[in-house]
């Protein structure tokens, strides 16, 4: 169902890539709750495939060997302790589910997974399920090769190999029930849902069985009868845009071939709208667009951000600035798409996307890795998290000043997008108002009368009178410093008894953004 299930009126996500248990669990009670922080997506918690070449890559976690629940995360024990101390304190967790597939054809065989259970990839026997040769795909998938070789075919994506990993027929009663009986063992254990990967590799009509066989969440918790929240991973359209591209292509160039290149894809996010919010990949690309001006896009043009841009309906979208695929190249979003390596343009993205009322928002919190660029493509995309020499995860240490150190970026510290994270609490259910903007790079909106932002991203500076809403009084302005008791760390904001109220923000300031909302009043 669609509904996130957080608490306390908060309303974002944060995905805390390839962190342990145990520091999600310390995360939540000293840092998550405290700052409204509604909820977390964990990396996948089923056993995995150990990969050594490249040495224990990130994506190793995308291919399980079973549903036992150790990973590199850590331990079925520190996992439930997680759940437990999280939910405890009111923030939710959100499991990354790996459904679609095992692991690779060339996976080999024996015991080099995460809680060393033997599996032998080539012969399909994965005894810790127990999945054999029946609970796969082969005889559905008509490529020679059993590999997904067009986008085209809505039956290959479907019944064929994804990057040769291991298609489970999820048509198969046995199958369906094993996936479900995974989910539902998270279910008891406390999570309020999944994120369900690569799912425009399954048909929809397997995965309403699957969903149908799902438990309601643990009332130690939840309310009776609450339905797991489920956010669907599909990067592509929603119904009738490619279409309508494929017609203007089509119309504008008569040649079809053209038509391929466009990634119009025959599969569609509307597909899966009825079982489940969606991944909206094209507010990712489309935001990175417009805060770098790439394709002469400004941020004026964000005056019908949203369903006005093409995007799906917002009560079925999940959204992000980047997500753990794209902000290393790795599928859907392009070259635009913002990250922490471009940090001013991302606190930027990241204050438009949590003060816009659109979807429900997923703050990623990512590691550094040593970039590497050959021919525009990173060399090492594939690296892991910080990690020891055994190849154990490194814990989060937290600095002094609040940062994170053994290069864990920690996004959502930053105090920014932490201040952002609150700002959409506040201001949760009020309507976009007050637009305002020069024609190019300067804009400006209330959130009805509980919030207000106003961002200059021209070459110029800017200096302007606006209409807030907000009741008068002196504001602290959350981007450049914090509230603190009845006083001010960053710059202030006075509203007048009209609603008015003066901004001047320089194209060179660190952060080119003020925020003001209803709790920062002094
Ligand atoms: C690894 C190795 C492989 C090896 C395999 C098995 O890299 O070489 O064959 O192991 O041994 C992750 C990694 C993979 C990794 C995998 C398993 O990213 O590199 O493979 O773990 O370890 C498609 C899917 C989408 C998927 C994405 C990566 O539709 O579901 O590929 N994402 C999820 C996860 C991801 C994970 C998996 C699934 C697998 O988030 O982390 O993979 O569990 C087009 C298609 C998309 C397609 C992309 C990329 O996208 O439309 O459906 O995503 O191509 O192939 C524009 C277009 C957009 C287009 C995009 C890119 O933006 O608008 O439509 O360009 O061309």
């Amino acid at each position: 169902q669609h509904n996130p299930n957080t608490k306390h009126n908060r309303t974002s996500i944060v995905h805390l890539f390839e962190w342990r248990w145990a520091d999600i669990a310390e995360e939540c009670e000293r840092y998550l709750a405290p700052n409204g922080y509604g909820g977390v997506q964990i990396s996948p918690p089923s056993e995995s495939i150990v990969v050594s070449n490249p040495w224990h890559p990130w994506w190793q976690r995308y291919q399980p060997i079973s549903y036992n629940l150790c990973s590199r995360s850590g331990t079925e024990e520190e996992l439930k302790d997680m759940i437990t101390r999280c939910n405890n304190v009111g923030v939710n967790i959100y499991v990354d589910a790996v459904i679609n597939h095992m692991c690779g054809a060339s996976g080999g065989e024996g015991t080099h997974s995460s809680c060393g259970s033997y599996f032998n990839a080539k012969n399909e026997d994965f005894p810790s399920v127990p999945y054999s040769s029946w609970d796969f795909n082969d005889d559905k998938c008509k490529t020679p090769n059993e590999e997904i070789e067009s986008y085209g075919d809505i039956f290959q994506v479907r019944d064929c190999r994804l990057v040769s990993l291991l298609d489970l027929a999820l048509e198969k009663d046995y199958v369906r029930g094993k996936v479900a009986e995974y989910l539902n063992k998270l279910i008891d254990l406390g999570v309020a849902g999944f994120r369900v990967d690569a799912c425009k590799h399954m048909w929809p009509g397997d995965l309403t069985n699957v969903y149908g066989r799902l438990k309601t969440l643990n009332t130690t918790w939840f309310s009776p009868g609450t339905k797991p929240f489920i956010y669907q991973e599909v990067s592509a359209s929603h119904q009738n845009q490619s279409y309508l591209k494929w017609l203007f292509k089509a119309l504008t160039q008569m040649t079809v071939f053209q038509v391929i290149d466009l990634g119009g894809e025959p599969i569609k996010a509307s597909e899966y709208f009825e079982l489940g919010r969606v991944t909206e990949f094209k507010y990712s690309t489309k935001l990175g667009k417009v805060v770098r001006k790439w394709d002469k896009e400004k941020l004026s043009y964000l005056k019908s951000w949203g369903e006005g841009w093409g995007f799906m309906p917002s009560d079925k979208a999940m959204v992000f600035v980047d997500n753990h695929d794209n902000q290393r190249g790795h599928a859907a979003g392009g070259a635009s798409v913002l990250t922490f390596w471009d940090s001013r343009l991302y606190k930027i993205a990241a204050g438009i996307m949590l003060a816009h009322p659109y979807g429900v928002t997923r703050v990623m919190s990512s590691y550094h890795w040593d970039r590497h660029f050959v021919n525009g493509k990173d060399q090492n995309d594939w690296m892991g998290p910080p990690s020891n020499a055994n190849g154990s995860t490194k814990p989060v240490p937290i600095n002094p000043d609040s940062t994170c150190g053994d290069k864990w970026i920690c996004e959502h510290r930053w105090r920014q997008i932490r201040n952002m994270v609150i700002f959409r609490n506040v201001v949760d259910g009020q309507p976009l108002s007050n637009w305002w903007d020069n024609g190019n790079n300067q804009i400006a909106f209330s959130r009805g009368s509980k919030g207000f932002i106003v961002i200059n991203n021209d070459d110029w500076a800017m200096d302007v009178t606006l209409n807030t809403s907000l009741p008068m009084g002196t504001y602290c302005d959350v981007i450049s410093g914090d509230k603190s008791g009845s006083s001010c760390t960053g710059k202030q904001v006075s509203v007048a008894a009209d609603g008015r109220a003066t901004f001047s923000i320089s194209n060179t300031d660190k952060d080119p953004f003020i925020a003001i909302h209803a709790d920062s009043k002094l």
